[in-house]
């Protein structure tokens, strides 16, 4: 006959070994599809999130990143999230606004154009990226802005008018409808292909980061930049709602808690290095300037006419955000 004690170690073993057996498994593996270089900061912001959650999960919720558009290209990543091909991913908001202009809120020119306007417009915009990505089956787990946009060129641009006919990468619509505003001749390019065409001829002028022209080696090709610092447009991280469900308690704490950190850490990475990357422009090469008033002018106006065409397409609903984030 086993003792009391003895039957009480068979049943806390059998219990134990009930229990390690379905946890020992049950490691979830995510792709994570980003359109960025692996050296890019949005990227390693990603590979220290996904490693964070590894850790606070031990290992049980792996996140593998595939940067560069590895995976999926930049447009594709939201659709590929929705479906399920992935359970996680990177977009650039403002890629997204002809399905829904107020993804695109922070791709206006002039709207907010510094760190604080940019939070200010996040708070405002989050909400409603919320209930919409929520519609769609995803969620928002958090977002970060690109250092502030500037025109880079082949020669100085001095007015809007030093534009005219010139041929200009967009990497969204608003992109593209500056270049139609000013007279450049749009071609959308995503950032993964941005080197090659400017090595082909087929880009000579674009708006964008400090951080995409020191991806792309653009002091290769363009030796101008002017600092108009723009707008600050925002990469999300979504997640697939089916996923996330399918997580247990623990885990889906220590997503949204390493989210919340990748966010911080983020929006500090992101002001931090802005200076940096216009010091390691011109370290190689390149004349980064002021704009002119003028060129401050032509900008203001073309802006203006931006977020009105936005505010027509984007509704009530739009002009709500944009009141509540003019408060
Ligand atoms: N870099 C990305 C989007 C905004 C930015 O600063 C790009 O140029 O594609």
């Amino acid at each position: 006959m086993p003792t009391r004690r003895q039957l009480i170690s068979i049943a806390l073993g059998g219990f134990a070994a009930f229990n390690l057996a379905p946890s020992a498994l049950a490691q979830t593996k995510w792709d994570l599809p980003a359109a960025y270089p692996a050296s890019n900061f949005h990227s390693e912001n990603l590979a220290q999130f996904a490693a964070d959650v590894d850790k606070a999960t031990g290992g049980k919720l792996k996140i593998t990143v595939h940067a560069g558009a590895s995976l999926f290209k930049a447009p594709e990543i939201k659709r590929a999230v929705q479906g399920g091909q992935a359970q996680i991913g990177e977009i650039l908001l403002a890629n997204f606004s002809n399905e829904w202009p107020v993804y695109a809120a922070d791709g206006l020119p002039f709207l907010a154009d510094s760190y604080d306007e940019a939070a200010k417009l996040y708070k405002a915009q989050k909400p409603l990226l919320e209930k919409k990505l929520g519609e769609q089956g995803m969620m928002l787990l958090y977002s970060v802005p690109w250092p502030p946009q500037g025109i880079y060129a082949k020669k100085p641009i001095n007015s809007a008018a030093d534009l005219k006919g010139v041929k200009w990468r967009a990497y969204s619509p608003s992109t593209a409808r500056i270049a139609e505003l000013v007279g450049a001749q749009p071609v959308t390019v995503q950032a993964a292909e941005l080197s090659q065409a400017m090595a082909t001829g087929v880009v000579e002028s674009y708006m964008s980061s400090g951080s995409t022209g020191y991806d792309t080696k653009t002091y290769e090709h363009l030796k101008f930049f002017v600092d108009t610092q723009a707008w600050l447009p925002k990469n999300a991280v979504i997640v697939n709602k089916g996923a996330f469900d399918a997580l247990d308690a623990a885990t889906k704490a220590a997503l949204q808690k390493a989210g919340a950190e990748a966010e911080t850490r983020g929006w500090a990475t992101s002001r931090a290095k802005n200076t940096e990357y216009l010091d390691l422009l011109k370290k190689n090469g390149m004349t980064i300037a002021a704009p002119t008033p003028q060129l401050k002018a032509d900008m203001k106006k073309v802006g203006e006419t931006m977020q009105k065409e936005w505010l027509n397409k984007a509704g009530p609903e739009g002009k709500a955000m944009l009141d509540a984030f003019l408060k």
